[in-house]
């Protein structure tokens, strides 16, 4: 029994930006009151994760990163009652904790408690459950799914059906709300409508299906890697477009494609440049246009003035805007019931050591999601 007693595992340690992950053994606190320790049986390798590898949101290193984690509840802390011991969980990168105005207001789902904008990279009392030869390790997103064992505070986790096959389900955490939903629920895509989704990746072809699942009738789907558009065909991208090859900027060729400009474009790479892609391929007086994509913060997103005053709509979406702990469980069990299929998304499934060959298929553009097995 491992309750109550700090655990040696092996988890993976950005030691600092830029550098490369290394799989080391550190130690994992018990949980201390409000919090729960999680046994990880799988993580998504996600683009955000990427950002953080990257030194482009502001974090403390050393870090575990990785926040799109499926797992088993090994105990919890004083004053928990919403998980026990043995159920099966997903890690909430957007939290839900209740009491804020976010998750008070019906349309709010940007929990104050979230550690992405900014990160603190430590849990609720200022501290971190982790460290290395006595080295304080820091949390990303109060999540850390990178590791045998975490510590997350109770809002930020949430029990699934017993049923789930947590190999799979760890995309339900992440990739797949967030672009389903900015498809479905912020978006609201309509039927017959054209959808323009920039970024390819987990995120975009989670859009995709969103788009598909809505009726639209025409999706064009953008990237510079063209290994993505055979995947992304498959789940209903109707036209593809390649930025590098196109003769003009690829605003320009939606805006001929369609006659009229896309009546929802969406971002999912998280770049300045494809943001006002985005905005620019869409309907002048109708459009809207969906950011999703996390840009490097301390950057401005800069548009002409009067290009909004026609009538477009810019919105940003955070994870679909589900509030988390009411509404993931339910798409796990809509994805049980075959209502919602994630599988196509999980491309690559290796084993934890494996990590570096991982990191490699994603850099290299081979994956749409990668899950990492414990
Ligand atoms: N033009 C076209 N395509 C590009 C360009 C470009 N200039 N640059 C990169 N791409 C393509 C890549 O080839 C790739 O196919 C795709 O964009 C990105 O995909 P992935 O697999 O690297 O990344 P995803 O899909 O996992 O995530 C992408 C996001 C940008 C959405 C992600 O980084 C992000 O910001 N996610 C967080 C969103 C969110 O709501 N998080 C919750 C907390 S806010
Ligand atoms: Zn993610």
């Amino acid at each position: 029994d491992t309750a109550g007693k700090t655990i040696t595992c092996r988890a993976a340690i950005a030691w600092k930006e830029k550098s490369p992950l290394k799989i080391e053994e550190v130690q994992v606190e018990p949980p201390k009151s409000g919090e729960v320790r999680i046994k990880m049986a799988s993580t998504g390798i996600c683009g955000t994760d990427d950002h953080v590898l990257k030194g482009d949101l502001s974090m403390k290193y050393p870090l575990i990163p990785g926040h799109e984690g499926a797992g088993i509840v090994e105990s919890v802390g004083d004053g928990v009652c919403s998980v026990k011991p043995g159920d099966k969980v997903l890690t909430l990168i957007v939290p839900q904790c209740g009491e804020c105005d976010a998750c008070l207001h019906c349309l709010g789902n940007f929990c104050d408690k979230q550690d992405i904008l900014p990160c603190s990279g430590v849990m609720m009392d200022g501290t971190s459950r982790f460290s290395y030869r006595g080295q304080t390790v820091y949390h990303s997103f109060r999540t850390s799914t990178f590791t045998e064992y975490t510590v997350v505070p109770e809002f930020a986790v949430v029990k699934i059906d017993d049923a789930a096959p947590l190999d799979k389900v760890c995309l339900i955490s992440c990739g797949v709300p967030t672009g389903y939903g900015a498809a479905v629920n912020s978006a609201k895509v309509t039927p017959g409508s054209t959808c323009v989704v920039f970024g390819l990746g987990g995120v975009g072809s989670a859009i995709v299906m969103g788009c598909k699942a809505s009726g639209a009738s025409r999706i064009i789907g953008v990237d510079i890697n063209e290994q993505k558009f055979c995947r992304a065909r498959a789940l209903g991208v109707t036209d593809c477009l390649n930025p590098t090859k196109l003769q003009k900027p690829v605003q320009e060729v939606v805006m001929e494609m369609t006659g009229v400009g896309a009546n929802f474009a969406f971002e999912a790479i998280g770049k300045i440049e494809t943001m006002l892609a985005a905005w620019n391929s869409c309907n002048n007086s109708y459009g809207v246009c969906l950011i999703v994509g996390v840009a490097p913060v301390n950057t401005q997103l800069c548009l002409q003035a009067v290009s909004i005053v026609s009538g477009k709509t810019l919105k940003g979406v955070c994870l679909g805007d589900y509030k988390t702990k009411d509404c993931i469980p339910q798409l796990v069990t809509d994805y049980l019931q075959n209502k919602i299929n994630i599988d196509p998304l999980v491309t690559h499934q290796l084993p934890f050591n494996e990590l570096h060959k991982a990191m490699k298929l994603y850099y290299k553009g081979k994956t749409i999601r990668c899950v990492l097995l414990f």
